[in-house]
């Protein structure tokens, strides 16, 4: 997706619109990751996503029989009662007021609203008084001004833009609970096969909980308009089978790879990192990099991507970045560096030794 993503017409060309149009006929394209290229709603994979595809089932299945009834009888009484040649030239009677006709179109619409509304606050409760079970993983989201950052509080573990969940099975259930907190403005949480939009508020913690329900990778999307690289603040889970999602946790709560001693570009880059002020946006565990304000880059080379899925986590994309954020994702706030280009290269040497 994120190749389409990285051009920047904003018209949408015939190609954009292309699988656009597929999704909406529900045959949907998906990329080299198998992930949906676009993010559907048609294809829920997680309950509290299949709760809602259900609802708006029934709500279009009532929407629509509102329509077909009314467009059929407008269509039949337009046909019915058109003007014809032999049609007398004085006016045809008048009706005014029927108390029946009146009683009816309030009170059949009043009935119809109160049923969707039930229905609707039932599915809402369903999912949030969804007892949590023991074997839940707790996560807390940060969103930030463009990317997130995910905390394992009782593994931990601290992440950034790819969140990593166990898989569910329905013999064990692992579902995983978000704690929805903002660094800056309003962020909204949305990964359409997983669950609903949850807004990340500053000072209003918020929760949510997604239970995948087969393995893979879900494209998600900041979908809360929060700065100028809004647009570029998305969002990818990995739903991994148990004995992958505990390799995963195990790796991450590693230190930080030590640069080897034969590899001097990455042992110099160290050190232009600690001491330029990437040390103090950035933690790089066991090292005197402590920052907060960007992603935790400690297991940098585990994520696919880099700032929030724009762009692939490669060596010549690592260098584009450090050189100018502002190339790949204009509005990043990570300024440019200034570094020299030996320096750049040491950074990126070094950078692609932490697994
Ligand atoms: C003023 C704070 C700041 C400084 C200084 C800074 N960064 Fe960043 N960095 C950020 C922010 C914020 C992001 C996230 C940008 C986004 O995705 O919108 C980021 C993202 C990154 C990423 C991508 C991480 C990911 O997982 O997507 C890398 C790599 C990176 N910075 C390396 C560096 C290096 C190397 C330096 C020093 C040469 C540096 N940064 C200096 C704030 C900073
Ligand atoms: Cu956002």
């Amino acid at each position: 997706m994120w190749v389409t993503m990285q051009r920047r017409s904003i018209p949408l060309t015939r190609s954009q619109l292309f699988p656009l149009a597929l999704a909406a006929l529900g045959a949907m394209p998906s990329d080299a990751y198998g992930a949906l290229t676009t993010p559907s709603i048609l294809a829920p994979a997680s309950t509290p996503a299949h709760q809602i595809y259900t609802l708006s089932q029934f709500v279009v299945l009532i929407t629509g029989a509102i329509f077909v009834v009314v467009g059929g009888l407008l269509a039949f009484v337009i046909v019915r009662f058109r003007a014809r040649k032999t049609d007398a030239d004085h006016e045809p009677a008048q009706i005014y007021g029927s108390a029946q006709v009146e009683l009816a179109w309030t009170v059949i619409p009043v009935l119809i609203v109160v049923v969707l509304f039930l229905t609707t606050a039932r599915i809402i409760f369903a999912i949030q008084d969804a007892p949590k079970p023991q074997t839940a993983v707790d996560v807390t989201v940060v969103g930030h001004q463009f990317w997130w950052e995910f905390r394992y509080p009782k593994l931990g573990i601290t992440t950034a833009n790819e969140l990593h969940i166990p898989v569910n099975s329905p013999s064990a259930a692992r579902p995983t609970y978000l704690q929805l907190l903002s660094a800056d403005v309003d962020h909204s949480f949305w990964v359409p096969q997983l669950g609903g939009k949850t807004d990340l508020i500053p000072n209003h913690p918020n929760q949510m909980w997604i239970d995948a329900e087969k393995p893979g990778l879900y494209l998600g999307q900041c979908a809360q308009f929060c700065g100028v690289e809004h647009a570029k603040m998305l969002l990818r889970v990995y739903a991994d089978p148990p004995d992958q999602f505990a390799a995963w946790v195990k790796a991450q709560q590693r230190p930080a790879v030590q640069p080897d001693a034969q590899n001097a570009a990455a042992v110099a880059g160290r050190h232009v990192f600690e001491t330029e002020a990437c040390a103090n946006c950035h933690t790089i565990s066991g090292t005197t990099a402590k920052g907060t304000f960007g992603p935790d880059l400690t297991h940098l080379m585990s994520r696919a991507t880099i700032a929030s899925g724009i762009a692939p986590n490669t060596p010549g994309n690592l260098r584009s970045w450090i050189q100018d954020p502002n190339t790949l994702k204009p509005g990043a706030l990570m300024p440019a560096m200034q570094l020299s280009d030996q320096e750049t290269n040491q950074v990126v040497a070094y950078l692609a030794t932490l697994q």
